[in-house]
């Protein structure tokens, strides 16, 4: 496998040691091949919002296998999972289900050429819409802990069809939208930013990207891959009270099983085959156990009325904690929370965008990653990717979280 890996930041190239190889995980904690436990804080990049293993997931799989693993023809499932998302998301009027996040957002994409008739998309420095072709370019997550601005075996021509804004800089894209006049196809933003470190859109950006977006015929996609189901039941939509004309989902929509969705305007997802022209398709699209895992997910959310409440005081618990903890190690820091996901900046100055998030000091980040790891904390292994809590995590896990971030920073602080 090339670097050892099947996904690059799993790596530990930028933070340095040996990467963990999971044996085992259970609700917040993981266990690596040496018998070694960690709390988690990487929640398998966002899935694992009710702990790992919760047990009325992994019971209703069992089930579900039972009656076989795949079916490639359509079941009862799919029409849950569908009716469920259009419940909590109320832009969502038609919904197709496929494999992953990259998978929806380069549908998502195909849908919004074909619809609009105009080849170009606007994407925002720092955010990551996974790894088709047009999104690779000035992105985040791997991308950017790696340092590159783009990667090689995309063409020229592709790349030329995607330009990218300065995120919570509604001119930016104005100055775009004019210069490339009548040729904007979409605007795809994360409107809770993930993969640049945890960055959150302004209210009133997001706004102006919607009213800018109507005026302009250009179609407004969330990626809520990460923010979905996470920041709010009905996600970033929820919380901001700005629609998007098209989302794509993954992660929480899968339960931890390998699932995406992309899903919004009926007219605009009419569209798509057999309904209309666009062609998209996949062997184990709407995969029963996938499906389960989603449903069973979604269940849990939405029927504990406490659920977002109680993420919430475990995410200000361990934000007062970590902030204290830097201010008494004397280290400069940010620290970005937006409920269940945060990230600890090593800056002095308030992070809004990507390049703000670069000013940060990877190589502190690197020695915190690395003293929260010996104090049995497990971080994303990157300082441009966002950690998770799960409802799983205990009081006792935060505290010990931040115990051991009190050593790490000291010991950054003493280094510097
Ligand atoms: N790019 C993913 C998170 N932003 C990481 C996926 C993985 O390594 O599993």
């Amino acid at each position: 496998m090339p670097g050892g890996v099947n996904s690059p930041v799993r790596a530990f190239r930028s933070v340095g040691g040996a990467p963990l190889y999971i044996k085992s995980a259970l609700g917040s904690k993981m266990v690596d091949a040496d018998g070694n436990e960690f709390i988690d804080y990487v929640g398998s990049w966002g899935p694992m919002i009710l702990g790992h293993a919760d047990p009325r997931v992994i019971d209703a799989i069992k089930r579900t296998a039972e009656n076989g693993t795949s079916f490639g023809a359509n079941s009862e499932l799919e029409i849950e999972l569908a009716k469920f998302v259009k419940r909590l998301v109320p832009s969502i009027e038609m919904i197709r289900m496929v494999n992953s996040g990259t998978e929806a957002t380069m549908s998502a994409m195909r849908l919004a050429r074909a619809f609009t008739g105009r080849n170009k998309i606007i994407k925002f420095e720092g955010c990551y819409h996974g790894h088709g072709d047009s999104f690779l370019s000035k992105a985040g997550s791997g991308v950017a802990t790696f340092g590159l601005p783009d990667s090689p075996g995309v063409t020229p021509t592709t790349a030329a069809d995607t330009l990218n804004a300065v995120y919570n800089d509604l001119a930016s894209v104005q100055k775009l939208v004019q210069q490339n006049h009548g040729e904007i196809a979409a605007v795809f933003i994360e409107p809770v930013a993930g993969n640049m470190g945890c960055v959150q859109a302004r209210r009133e950006f997001l706004q102006g990207l919607r009213d800018l977006c109507t005026a302009e015929n250009i179609l407004l996609i969330f990626d809520e891959v990460m923010c979905g189901f996470r920041v709010a039941r009905g996600g970033a939509q929820e919380l901001y009270g700005t629609d998007a004309d098209l989302t794509t989902f993954g992660k929480i929509i899968g339960g931890g099983l390998p699932v995406g969705a992309y899903g919004g305007r009926g007219d605009i997802m009419e569209m798509i085959a057999p309904s209309g022209p666009v062609y998209q398709a996949g062997t184990l699209s709407g995969n029963p156990l996938a499906m389960t895992a989603g449903i069973e997910t979604l269940r849990a959310i939405d029927e504990d009325t406490d659920f977002f409440s109680s993420l919430e005081e475990k995410g200000a618990h361990l934000e007062r904690g970590l902030r204290d903890a830097a201010l008494e190690a004397g280290v400069e820091h940010q620290i970005n929370r937006v409920g269940s996901m945060f990230t600890v900046f090593f800056t002095r100055k308030e992070v809004t965008d990507f390049t703000s998030a670069k000013m940060s000091d990877t190589e502190k980040f690197a020695e915190y990653f690395r003293h929260m790891l010996q104090s049995g904390i497990y971080l994303p292994p990157s300082q441009f990717e966002a950690c998770f809590i799960s409802v799983a995590h205990t009081r006792e896990d935060l505290d010990r979280t931040i115990e051991a971030a009190s050593g790490a920073f000291t010991t950054v602080a003493k280094n510097k």
